[in-house]
């Protein structure tokens, strides 16, 4: 497939937007300034990159715990979502949230959640609201490798299944749900496989190619939006932090640790586009630094937002 040189690019962009929104994260919150639990995406830019890069502005996704990847990736600005981790009132859930309650329904992203496996339901909501309004839109439903052990995870692809819901879900296999290996929990080498259980196609992709991401998940959108149903797509990649930000990993065997790390997703990307003249090293240069900034334009926002006020203690709450 020949994918057009802006495109990747943005890829590109992406990717490099995502490991420093994360990076800058982890800092920041080992210096105490983000109250709560966070969990990072940084190992698996390639994932949310290359699944999104398929998508229009009137597509949707469902997200995970794990979430800023992917609400970057569908076009999430990282001013409101740096001041959304700090507790500002600019932030997306107007500082009372946090990073599992992100959303943006204008830009189609229905909320990153706290659930595990949450998303997997409402994705199949979203694409049945979209076929009854006559649109040809579709959902990408991201969830985890433990996430797909989950009884919603049956229940919902099934319904999907049978009613041919545009829902394309991409399970990110980092091969540890919490501190317990996949290994341990399901028999299946590629979890994928789970697809045959509901007569719907699958394909296993290495979730740290940015580019086999792009196109695994451009045929199954192409299927989507045709009215040929869902596809599950198992992208195998990994986390390089713990599971949750001072998680000491003491579960992860040091080399496995080391050889993914040597499996980085970005600076391979990087070398395929330069060996192919996409761009060259001073470019990429140029837009690492531009994300920089951007970063740090994003923590600048947030610092001089306020926090919610006493007074906006009970708005926002639903009863
Ligand atoms: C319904 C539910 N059960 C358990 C938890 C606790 N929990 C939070 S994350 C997590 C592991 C999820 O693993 P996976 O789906 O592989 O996602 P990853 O963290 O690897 O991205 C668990 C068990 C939860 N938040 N929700
Ligand atoms: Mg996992």
């Amino acid at each position: 497939m020949q994918i057009p040189g802006e495109k990747l690019i943005d890829m590109y962009r992406t990717m490099v937007r995502i490991r420093l929104f994360e990076q800058r994260v982890s800092k920041e919150f080992a210096a105490g300034n983000i109250p709560g639990f966070v969990h990072l995406y940084i190992g698996e830019e390639a994932s949310a990159t290359g699944a999104c890069a398929n998508l229009r502005s009137d597509d949707y996704i469902t997200s995970t715990h794990r979430g800023h990847g992917h609400l970057i990736a569908k076009g999430g600005r990282t001013d409101r979502m740096m001041a959304e981790l700090f507790g500002r009132r600019t932030g997306y859930c107007n500082g009372k949230g946090g990073s599992m309650h992100i959303a943006d329904t204008a830009l189609g992203i229905l909320g990153a959640n706290g659930i595990v496996g949450g998303g997997i339901t409402i994705a199949g909501g979203a694409a049945l609201s979209a076929r009854m309004r006559g649109k040809d839109s579709v959902v990408l439903c991201f969830l985890g490798d433990g996430a797909s052990n989950r009884g919603t995870f049956h229940e919902g692809v099934n319904m999907a299944s049978v009613w041919d819901l545009p829902v394309v879900y991409i399970i990110e296999n980092n091969m540890y749900a919490e501190k317990t290996r996949i290994a341990d929990t399901a028999r299946l080498t590629n979890l994928a496989d789970r697809a045959t259980a509901y007569g719907i196609p699958d394909v296993t992709v290495d979730g740290n190619d940015a580019i086999a991401v792009y196109e695994a998940v451009g045929e199954a959108v192409a299927r989507a939006r045709k009215g040929d149903g869902p596809t599950i797509v198992e992208c195998k990649t990994y986390r390089w932090h713990g599971h949750y930000e001072g998680d000491r990993q003491s579960y992860k065997p040091k080399e496995e640790a080391e050889e993914w790390r040597r499996r980085d997703p970005i600076p391979a990307f990087r070398k395929k586009l330069i060996e192919a003249g996409t761009f060259a090293d001073a470019d990429a240069e140029k837009i690492d630094r531009e994300i920089e900034n951007e970063i740090e334009q994003a923590v600048k926002f947030a610092l001089e937002s306020p926090s919610p006020s006493p007074e906006q203690t009970l708005t926002d709450v639903f009863a």
